[in-house]
C-alpha cells in the first residue's frame, strides 16, 4: 500500500495543475491545421521537426504572466498544492536551466524565470509547490523518447544523465522547498533508473514526494489515470489529475468546459475514497488562465471554501456509501459530513448504527433537528430534519456529530 508519509498530502484533498509550455503558443493549431488531441502534444500529433518546434521559444512573451494572481485564485479554490510543469515531452524548461539554453531565460524575449516567480509567490501564500517533470520523454533531445515513434536508436541513459539528473538536481536546489515531484509517461525506464531518480530527489529534498508515474510501481502514492477514478477501494495515498475540458495545454478551440456540479460531485467522490483531486489550468501564450476555467473554479472553490471543514483533512468512508446519487460522504473521527448534492426534505440515513449527538450546517454551523428513530425492522435510522429555505438547494454539507465513544460509520443506507 503506497503511503507518502506526508500528511499535508493526505489531507490536502484539492490541488492545481498547471499545463503550461511553448505549445500554449500553438493553441492546438499548426500551419492551419487543427490537433483533435490534447493540445500539448501537437509537436507529436503533427509530426513537428524538433528545428522547427523550438523556434516557438522566439516568440515566447507571455507579459500577462502574474504568479501571485495564480497562487492567490488556488487559494481562493480552496486548494492545497500546486503542480507545475517544469518541463513537459516539449523538452522546454519553464525555469532557468543551467545545462539546457532550451528554457525560458535563455531562449525566449521574455527572459523571466517562470518557476522562481512561483515558487516566491508560493512561499508568500503557503502553497504547497509540486513540480511536474517529464522523465523518459524529451521530443527536443535527440536521445529522449517520443511515444509513438521508432525509439530504437535512442540512447536513453546518455540522456538521462546528460539532462534529466541535472535538471532534477537544479529544479531541486535552485526553488526552495519541493512538495513533490510529478514524474510522468515513465515508458522504457528501468527499475535501476526509476531508482537512480528517486535517490537523487530524495538526497536533496528528503521530504518531497514522489509522484506515482515514477515508473515500475515505485511511486509513493497512486496516480490514477487521467480522468479515472479507480473502481476498487484505495487505502493508501492517491490522487486524481483531472482536465477541466477536453486538453491539459491551451488550446483555442477548445471550450468543452465541465460543469460546477459535476467537478463538486466528481470533487466529494474522490475525496470520500481519500483520494486528492488534481484539476488543471491551461494558461496561454500570454500568460492568462482561460475565463472558462475560472468560471467554473470560482463556483467549486466557493464550496470547497464554505465547507472546508468537510473536505480538507477528511479521511475515507466505506463502500456502502458511494453509490447514493443525492449525496456524497466524508468524514472525521466523530463526524460523518453529508455533501447534499440534490434537493431532500430531509435526511435519512438508514442503518447507521452510532450515537449521535447533533447536526449541524456546515457552512454557518446553524444547528439542524436531528434524531435516532428506530424503523419498523427495528433497528436505527437517523433522521435530519432540513429547514424549508434549504429543501429547494443543492450544494451545502451537513455535519452529523456522534458520540465520542462511538467513531466508526460502518454502514450508510439512504
Ligand atoms: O502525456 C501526458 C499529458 O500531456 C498530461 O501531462 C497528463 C497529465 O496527467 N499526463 C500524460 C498522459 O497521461
Amino acid at each position: 500500500m503506497k503511503d507518502t508519509k506526508q500528511q499535508w498530502f493526505k489531507d490536502a484533498k484539492f490541488g492545481l495543475f498547471i499545463h503550461w509550455g511553448l505549445y500554449s503558443i500553438l493553441a492546438g493549431e499548426y500551419k492551419g491545421k487543427k490537433t483533435d488531441r490534447i493540445a500539448e502534444w501537437i509537436m507529436n500529433h503533427l509530426d513537428i521537426p524538433a528545428e522547427e518546434y523550438e523556434k516557438l521559444a522566439a516568440q515566447f512573451n507571455p507579459i500577462e504572466f502574474d504568479a501571485e494572481k495564480i497562487v492567490k485564485k488556488a487559494k481562493e479554490w480552496g486548494m492545497h498544492y500546486i503542480v507545475f510543469t517544469s518541463k513537459h515531452h516539449e523538452g522546454f524548461a519553464m525555469y532557468h536551466s543551467k545545462c539546457s539554453k532550451y528554457n525560458v531565460v535563455d531562449a525566449t524575449p521574455f527572459r523571466r524565470d517562470i518557476l522562481k516567480e512561483l515558487q516566491l509567490a508560493c512561499e508568500k501564500y503557503e502553497m504547497k509547490l509540486g513540480l511536474y517533470y517529464s522523465q523518459a520523454q524529451d521530443w527536443h533531445d535527440p536521445d529522449g523518447f517520443m511515444y509513438g515513434k521508432d525509439n530504437s536508436h535512442k540512447d536513453y541513459q546518455a540522456y538521462l544523465d546528460r539532462k534529466v539528473m541535472p535538471q532534477l538536481r537544479e529544479i531541486l536546489t535552485d526553488y526552495g522547498e519541493i512538495a513533490l515531484i510529478w514524474f510522468d509517461t515513465p515508458m522504457d525506464t528501468t527499475m535501476e533508473q526509476s531508482q537512480a531518480m528517486i535517490d537523487l530527489v530524495k538526497s536533496i529534498q528528503p521530504n518531497c514526494i514522489i509522484s506515482g508515474r515514477i515508473g515500475n510501481q515505485m511511486g509513493e502514492y497512486m496516480t490514477t489515470g487521467d480522468n479515472f477514478i479507480p473502481r476498487l477501494p484505495y487505502e493508501g495515498d492517491w490522487e486524481l489529475p483531472a482536465t477541466l475540458n477536453d486538453t491539459w495545454g491551451f488550446n483555442k478551440h477548445d471550450h468543452n468546459w465541465k460543469n460546477p456540479d459535476d467537478i463538486i460531485r466528481l470533487l466529494l467522490k474522490i475525496n470520500s475514497r481519500g483520494g486528492n483531486y488534481l484539476l488543471n489550468i491551461g494558461p496561454d501564450s500570454l500568460g492568462r488562465v482561460p475565463e472558462g476555467s475560472i468560471k467554473v473554479l470560482d463556483t467549486v472553490g466557493k464550496y470547497v471554501q464554505e465547507n472546508a471543514e468537510a473536505i480538507f483533512g477528511t479521511k475515507r468512508v466505506e463502500i456502502y456509501a458511494y453509490e447514493l446519487e443525492w449525496a456524497q460522504f466524508t468524514r472525521k473521527d466523530y463526524k460523518l459530513f453529508v455533501h447534499m448534492l440534490e434537493p431532500k426534505v430531509r435526511i435519512e440515513l438508514l442503518n447507521v448504527g452510532n450515537h449521535v449527538k447533533r447536526a449541524y450546517l456546515v457552512k454557518d454551523g446553524a444547528e439542524l433537528p436531528c434524531k435516532v428513530m428506530t424503523v419498523c425492522e427495528g433497528d436505527s435510522m437517523i433522521e435530519v430534519e432540513l429547514p424549508e429555505y434549504l429543501q429547494n438547494q443543492k450544494n451545502y454539507c451537513v455535519c452529523i456529530e456522534t458520540e465520542e465513544k462511538d467513531p466508526i460509520f460502518e454502514s450508510i443506507k439512504g
